[in-house]
């Protein structure tokens, strides 16, 4: 008999990177109201103390951490502060991640790597750390917050898009090596959604127009709107749940439908 408890995450700890904020404050906010405990991290200690201050105004109690997802030394000396401070972390959300748009022939290497280094070798070098923890319990989950990015590309976004196709075969891999122990990783990939890191695309022109690219996503996508943060928390729970225990691997789209279709003849 199928129980509603499968989507429950009471006695879970959860770490979602980057989650001061966005996306990765939506997903950690609906985490914890299924009953995980939440840990996050920021790059910047300002962020983490907002980030600390926002959880509890949403009487959330999370443990924030300053630490660079791609300083593996940083990443693996608070893993273990996490573990000392909080417990071994059941369920990992890799969600930091930048995008720079810049178009191919002016972006630096420097300005590629950056990206690549962020947004792929980051939640390579967390989920490293993690699985050891989800070895040891018998279980584990890892989210990557991937992209419409990681199956389309579009001009001045090579650098995220090499990224997040890449971030979906390390979701495939990690689900390789360590699905016989229990370990489920899949992926997030988000349409797009109305945070700070899309606010350039949604900007009012001078003229006080809407800014072309936002209707050009509006209409693109069959839901005919941005997503919000809260379109991916239902998805989050239920990835980080034993609800989804037989599955692994998948790259599930959020994306309003924008990915089926073609669109509308101009
Ligand atoms: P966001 O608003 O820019 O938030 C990203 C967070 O990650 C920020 O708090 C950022 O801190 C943090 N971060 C950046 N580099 C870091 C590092 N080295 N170590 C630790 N934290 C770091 O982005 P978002 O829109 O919420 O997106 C979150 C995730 O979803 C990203 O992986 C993004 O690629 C993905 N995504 C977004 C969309 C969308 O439409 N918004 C769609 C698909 C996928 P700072 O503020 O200091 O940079
Ligand atoms: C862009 C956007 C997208 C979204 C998202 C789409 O410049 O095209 O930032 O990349 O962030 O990744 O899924």
């Amino acid at each position: 008999m199928f129980d509603m408890k499968s989507f429950r995450l009471d006695g879970k700890i959860a770490l979602v990177t980057g989650a001061s904020y966005g996306i990765g404050f939506a997903m950690a906010q609906a985490l914890a109201n299924a009953g995980a405990t939440i840990v996050f991290n920021d790059i910047k200690p300002e962020l983490v103390e907002a980030g600390l201050a926002n959880y509890k105004a949403a009487g959330i109690e999370a443990h924030g951490y300053v630490f660079d997802v791609t300083d593996e030394d940083q990443v693996n000396e608070f893993a273990a502060k996490i573990r000392k401070d909080v417990g071994i972390v059941d369920i990992v959300v890799n969600n930091a991640g930048i995008i720079k748009r810049i178009p191919m022939l002016e972006m630096s290497a420097a300005d590629f790597r950056t990206v690549i280094d962020i947004d792929l070798n980051g939640p390579f070098i967390v989920s490293k750390a993690f699985i050891p923890g989800m070895l040891e319990k018998g279980h584990g989950k890892i989210i990557n917050i991937c992209s419409m990015m990681s199956e389309l590309g579009r001009e001045t976004v090579a650098g995220y898009a090499a990224a997040k196709g890449g971030l979906k075969m390390l979701t495939k891999n990690i689900c390789s090596e360590f699905g016989h122990a229990n370990i489920q990783c899949n992926g997030i990939g988000p349409g797009y959604i109305a945070t700070p890191q899309t606010a350039p695309l949604r900007e009012t022109q001078p003229d006080g127009s809407r800014h072309p690219f936002d209707s050009f996503i509006v209409a693109k996508t069959p839901a005919s709107r941005w997503g919000t943060p809260e379109d991916l928390q239902g998805p989050a729970v239920f990835l980080a749940s034993d609800a989804s225990n037989f599955i692994n691997g998948h790259v599930l789209y959020v994306d309003g439908g924008i990915l089926a279709y073609i669109g509308k003849q101009p």
